[in-house]
């Protein structure tokens, strides 16, 4: 190998960093050597103004008496997403599968523990009598002896725990377990997290294959979701095949757009930026709405903005801390296809990230920094979705806080002129622009 092939293959690897640390530190690029910037105390996390805690001044909001994880008001995000309010359509469920590919999870964090995934082919007793999550044969038949949770790539073991914080902290903003009376909640209160470990500080390793064959294991054990809080400069050909394999299982594939301070339009981050249509690329705002100056941006690469500052989540030891970067707006996003996905299980991956990106809050000025010009809101993704707008045009019959016919999306339904606002048409016009688009899709194929 010459020197240029080596130094690239060097900056492969360090470019393949974690993000997340970003705004602790201010050098993204190295800011994954040092771990030590988390907060891993409880109760040190950021102060939030009292307007903006859960179930406040909102006549609409009608969160069931599950919400009593005690530490729910200290994610702003989930305030801002409308999260909460979400909550009485759909909690999500244990149905769906998604897959962290990240630093491991702390298996045995309370918050955290009952939302794993179980593999069913490495769980229950073996003809012996054995727990076949530990009785060292691989029961299934998959390659991976004892994977009951997922696996480690990094040292290929069964061995997922988490010796770095990041991927634990990821996993409590998609589905920490909520309504458990402890810690807080995540988008989903229910789920079932794959650990798929790529990433350890304490060993060398080469993130980019150990990532590929992450993508691999996903497909092959039927996540439906993939949670991908992480990137580099490089293109990387096998990695754009694993994702294409994945996109062809109906695997949508939620990646950060990075925080390298960057245009995506101009200086490639992947896997966020590769050109396949599971893909979604999401940045990160603060809690005025703005994209951090660490985050990466787009309006051709990057689709959309999720709360990214001081996010409050899950680490490891039953502790909770904040941290930064894109990395926790796209665990937003994949809690928000976990509850898509929960509330209408027959959804492709393409009408998941359709709710996802179409339903958002505008904002004019994310029109510079994404392709939709909006951040995230669960509400108005589960309950566009919930008025049946997407499939038959049916009335739902879900109606938290509103008015039977306010949002109907049949036009022969008699709809209130004075609520009869840009919903309805929203509705249609999303479901036509779906339809034209399911249509070019068979064309294509
Ligand atoms: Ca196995
Ligand atoms: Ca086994
Ligand atoms: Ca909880």
């Amino acid at each position: 190998m010459d020197f240029n092939k080596m130094l690239s293959a060097g900056l492969a690897v360090v470019g393949f960093a974690l993000i997340g640390w970003g705004m602790l530190n201010n050098t993204p690029a190295q800011a994954y050597h040092k771990p030590a910037a988390i907060d891993p105390l409880p109760n040190h996390g950021p102060f939030f103004p009292e307007k903006l805690s859960a179930n406040k001044n909102k006549k609409n909001d009608k969160p069931s008496v599950l919400l009593n994880d005690p530490d729910i008001s200290k994610n702003w995000g989930l305030k801002i997403s409308d999260a909460l309010k979400a909550r009485g359509i759909t909690e999500g469920s244990k149905d769906v599968i998604v897959a962290v590919i990240d630093t491991g999870i702390d298996t045995n964090h309370r918050d955290l523990r009952n939302n794993l995934w179980i593999n069913a082919g490495e769980s229950g007793k073996d003809s012996l009598g054995r727990d076949k999550a530990t009785n060292g044969i691989d029961d299934d038949g998959n390659g991976f002896i004892d994977d009951v949770h997922g696996w480690n790539f990094v040292n290929n073991s069964n061995r997922v725990d988490d010796n770095h914080g990041h991927g634990t902290h990821i996993a409590g903003i998609i589905g920490a377990e909520g309504g458990n009376n402890f810690g807080i909640t995540g988008i989903a209160s229910k789920v079932s997290l794959m650990v798929l470990k790529y990433y350890d500080p304490r060993f060398p390793s080469n993130n980019l294959e150990n990532t590929i064959k992450a993508i691999n294991y996903a497909t092959k054990m039927h996540a439906q979701i993939i949670n991908y809080s992480g990137g580099g400069v490089d293109y990387s050909q096998p990695e754009f095949e694993a994702i294409r394999k994945a996109r062809s299982a109906g695997i949508l594939f939620v990646a950060a757009a990075g925080n390298e301070r960057s245009n995506s339009d101009k200086q490639k981050y992947y896997p966020a930026n590769y050109d396949l249509d599971n893909i979604i690329s999401v940045t990160a705002i603060d809690p005025k709405l703005q994209v951090l100056s660490s985050s990466n941006y787009g309006v051709q690469t990057v689709h959309v903005a999720a709360p990214g500052e001081d996010i409050y989540s899950t680490l490891p030891g039953n502790a909770f801390g904040s941290l930064t970067g894109t990395s926790q707006a796209t665990a937003f996003a994949t809690g928000l296809a976990v509850l898509i996905k929960a509330n209408n299980p027959e959804f492709k991956y393409s009408a998941v990230k359709d709710y996802i990106l179409k339903t958002g809050d505008e904002y004019p000025w994310l029109r510079s920094k994404t392709g939709t010009s909006k951040k995230l809101n669960v509400y108005k993704a589960l309950t566009t979705l919930d008025r049946n707008v997407s499939a038959s045009g049916a009335l739902a019959t879900n109606t938290i806080g509103l008015q039977e016919n306010t949002f109907a999306a049949d036009p022969q339904t008699t709809v209130d002129p004075m609520q009869s606002n840009a919903f309805v048409e929203f509705g249609k016009t999303l479901m036509q622009n779906m339809e034209a688009s399911r249509v070019r899709n068979i064309n294509n194929n």
